[in-house]
């Protein structure tokens, strides 16, 4: 039997199970032995040179990706945003690669890429699914475009992202594991936990892990304890935008709220909500304004730095140029990180608040 059918069999056995206490623990080593599986499997498909992947490098503050099922109008929507080129036509699969372009909104370099469309399968390779699904691990925000006709689609893209470790609207739990030589496996949790202990431990099991330290310090379940273990998850942010809505009438267009409850309806033919599409994704990627001092100078207030609103120092100095990374010394600074006007701070790899004036010191 090979590992795509043994997973089958195993997800068909758990869908025939009810989840309870009772079969907790049966759930969680059948769950690690199919994630188990589908790595193996992940393995063998990237040694076998399938799937060559692409590459895009990243450009820009941030990088959004438009994802949707073929035809649902992400060409026209990259067009209608960044005014890029990207070919539109009224057949499936118009888009055969990756395709940037470029937003430039509130001083904000975002690029947006379209790629080709998903399908069901893509996670196992249909369509150029491989591909498509690994420029989504390197993007910050996830666009899921969807016509008022197919709302089941949401979801469908949703499964196909999430099979390939793709954590959308969840940050990573908060779980510490420290391994060791010996001692076998101390669990502590500092939140009342639906799951046992036993069932986290047979799960380790699964995994090969027999000796570590675990803390957790989140409600977890099952899955996100595999998650946790797996270790190669992304947890990326997404919204969900309607495509088409020129074409809606009132009636469906409110059903369709009701189900899926979009972030947006937009019309990329017509301009439809385009501008509160530009918003949206750039409040959804949160970025925050810097100001940089020159030493014994006023600071320039009137151009901020627009950046990521989780930016280090290090990443400021690396904005600016290389070398500052390398050649960097302190820096002085005044707003809600300095504790006081001023403050000198040696650390580079201190967070950043937004409004915070930066004097930059190099070697
Ligand atoms: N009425 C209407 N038609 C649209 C809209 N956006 C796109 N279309 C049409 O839908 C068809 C598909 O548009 P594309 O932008 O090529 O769709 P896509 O999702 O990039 O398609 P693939 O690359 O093949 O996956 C084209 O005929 C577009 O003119 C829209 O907002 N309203
Ligand atoms: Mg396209």
């Amino acid at each position: 039997m090979d590992a795509k059918q043994e997973i089958k069999e195993l997800e068909d056995n758990l869908k025939n199970t009810q989840y309870n206490k009772a079969t907790e623990h049966y759930f969680g080593v059948i769950k690690a032995k199919i994630a188990r599986l589908r790595e193996k499997q992940e393995k063998r498909s990237s040694a076998s040179g399938g799937g060559e992947g692409w590459f895009q490098k990243k450009a820009g503050d941030a990088t959004a990706i438009i994802l949707g099922f073929p035809s649902v109008g992400k060409s026209t929507l990259l067009n209608a945003l960044t005014g890029t080129k990207s070919k539109t036509a009224a057949y499936a699969f118009t888009t055969l690669t990756v395709i940037p372009g470029t937003l430039t909104y509130k001083g904000a370099k975002i690029q947006i890429l379209d790629v080709p469309g998903i399908i069901e399968g893509a996670a196992e390779g249909k369509g150029r699914g491989k591909e498509v699904l690994g420029m989504v691990r390197n993007s910050d925000l996830i666009v899921i475009l969807v016509e008022a006709q197919h709302p089941e689609h949401r979801r469908a893209i949703l499964k196909e992202i999430y099979d390939v470790g793709v954590r959308v609207d969840q940050r990573a739990p908060d779980v510490k594991i420290s391994k060791r030589m010996k001692g076998g496996l101390d669990i502590a949790s500092t939140v009342p936990l639906e799951v046992d202990f036993d069932t986290l431990k047979s799960i380790c099991k699964e995994f090969r892990l027999i000796n570590a330290d675990i803390v957790i310090r989140d409600k977890i379940n099952i899955d996100q304890f595999i998650d946790v273990i797996e270790g190669n998850r992304v947890y990326i942010p997404s919204v969900t935008v309607i495509a088409k809505s020129d074409l809606l009438t009132l009636e469906k267009a409110q059903q369709i709220k009701e189900e899926l409850k979009p972030d947006l309806f937009v019309s990329a033919q017509t301009g439809m909500n385009i501008n509160k599409m530009k918003d949206i994704i750039y409040d959804s990627l949160k970025f925050m304004r810097i100001y940089l001092k020159e030493i014994n100078k006023k600071p320039d207030m009137e151009e901020p730095m627009i950046v990521r609103s989780d930016s280090t120092i290090e990443d400021i100095c690396r904005k600016i140029h290389k070398d500052f990374v390398r050649k960097f010394k302190y820096v002085r600074i005044w707003g809600k990180t300095a504790k006081f006007p001023g403050q000198t701070l040696r650390h580079k790899d201190k967070r950043l608040a937004d409004c915070d004036i930066l004097e930059i010191h190099i070697k």
